[in-house]
């Protein structure tokens, strides 16, 4: 809900009502943020959306009911450097006959995609973006197994499926540029994990929460003996902090097809002097579900030539010239479906 919903929703309650709410939602501010250590930054539109989610509330409820409770501080303290609840390596288990009811039993603690650690404040606010199309078996198992992963690790996340519509070839980079562009709409995320639909992390030490330099998550996965695949290889899972994202404006938009496009990432990290760190071999580790080639994401044969320019055009290439239609945005309970026209490769 935006500003202007907001406004407009209130103004049919009457200019009293209004004025009520504003004034509360800057006590709540000050009562939230006077007690609180974390670094997360929230600003006033926010605000109101922040209230509603806190408490779960319809957009008719009485508001002064709430007010003891928003005007008293919070008890919250951060949360720990190291998470309690990490258990390590576990077992993963790829049930074909889990369902998307299940998971959602599972996790009731998740409302519209999004999870807030109970007893304490999150380091950071992380924006886990997976891009995706007809790969339904594998969204549900990733969707199983990370919730509980990233609640282990008593982060604030949400996570978003970035659908692209059609039979255009698929265009995994164009995608992740505009659920970066998408997020931030909702929230000031601190963190970006840019992550495949396919890659299940086996070891919660793997922290999904962003560095000094930008994050490979993927040492190493079954299908490749757990090794990594070459030095500069940046694909499958990655971590970059609003700033350093913005820094590199985000992914070329330009490679259609399988290949080339973690490789350009890594060549703009690179051009600003960012290091790459990962965990260790035996924390990196994931199993990606078995899959062959999908029709509409075929070898991207000019991915050489395009690599070969990034010097060059990554400043105007990237977050900054991500032109896309956004067809529909669902809040469901376990993620947000952002469903989008990538448009077409020009040529
Ligand atoms: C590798 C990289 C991946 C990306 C890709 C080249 C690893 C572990 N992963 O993955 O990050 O660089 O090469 O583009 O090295 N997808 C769909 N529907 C489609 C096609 C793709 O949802 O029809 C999404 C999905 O999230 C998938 C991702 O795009 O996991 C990458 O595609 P892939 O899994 O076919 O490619 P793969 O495994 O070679
Ligand atoms: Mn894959």
């Amino acid at each position: 809900m935006g500003c202007y919903g907001i406004v407009s929703m209130v103004s049919r309650r009457g200019k009293y009502f209004a004025l009520l709410i504003v004034s509360l939602m800057v006590l709540a501010w000050i009562a939230t943020y006077s007690g609180e250590t974390s670094k997360r930054t929230v600003v006033p539109p926010t605000l109101l959306e922040y209230a509603l989610r806190k408490y779960k509330l319809k957009d008719d409820v009485d508001f002064l009911t709430l007010l003891p409770d928003l005007l008293k501080p919070s008890q919250k303290i951060q949360c720990p450097e190291t998470s309690p609840l990490l258990k390590g390596s576990v077992n993963l288990t790829f049930d074909p006959a889990l369902k998307l009811k299940d998971v959602e039993m599972e996790n009731a603690d998740v409302s519209r995609g999004e999870y807030e650690p109970p007893n304490c404040t999150a380091r950071q606010s992380v924006a886990i973006l997976i891009p995706h199309r007809d790969r339904e078996k594998h969204l549900l198992y990733l969707l199983h197994h990370l919730h509980s992963f990233l609640q282990r690790q008593q982060l604030h996340y949400a996570i978003y499926i970035i659908q692209q519509t059609g039979d255009v070839t698929f265009n995994r980079a164009k995608l992740l540029n505009i659920g970066y562009l998408e997020a931030l709409k909702d929230f000031n995320w601190d963190c970006f994990v840019f992550h495949d639909v396919d890659l299940v992390p086996e070891n919660d030490h793997n922290l999904y929460m962003c560095d000094k330099h930008p994050k490979h998550l993927v040492v190493g996965r079954n299908a490749t003996g757990y090794k990594l695949r070459y030095s500069g290889y940046f694909g499958g899972v990655t971590a970059l902090s609003r700033e350093q994202f913005l820094k590199v404006n985000g992914f070329s938009n330009t490679y259609w097809g399988w290949g080339g496009e973690d490789d350009d990432l890594r060549i703009r990290v690179q051009l600003q002097r960012m290091e790459i760190l990962r965990p260790p071999a035996d924390v990196g580790r994931y199993t990606m579900v078995f899959h062959k080639r999908d029709s509409g994401n075929q070898i991207n044969k000019d991915r050489m030539k395009l690599l070969a320019r990034t010097p060059q055009v990554w400043r105007t290439d990237g977050l900054n010239s991500c032109s896309y239609k956004t067809l529909s945005i669902e809040r469901l309970p376990l993620y947000v479906n952002v469903t989008v026209d990538v448009g077409k490769p020009q040529r």
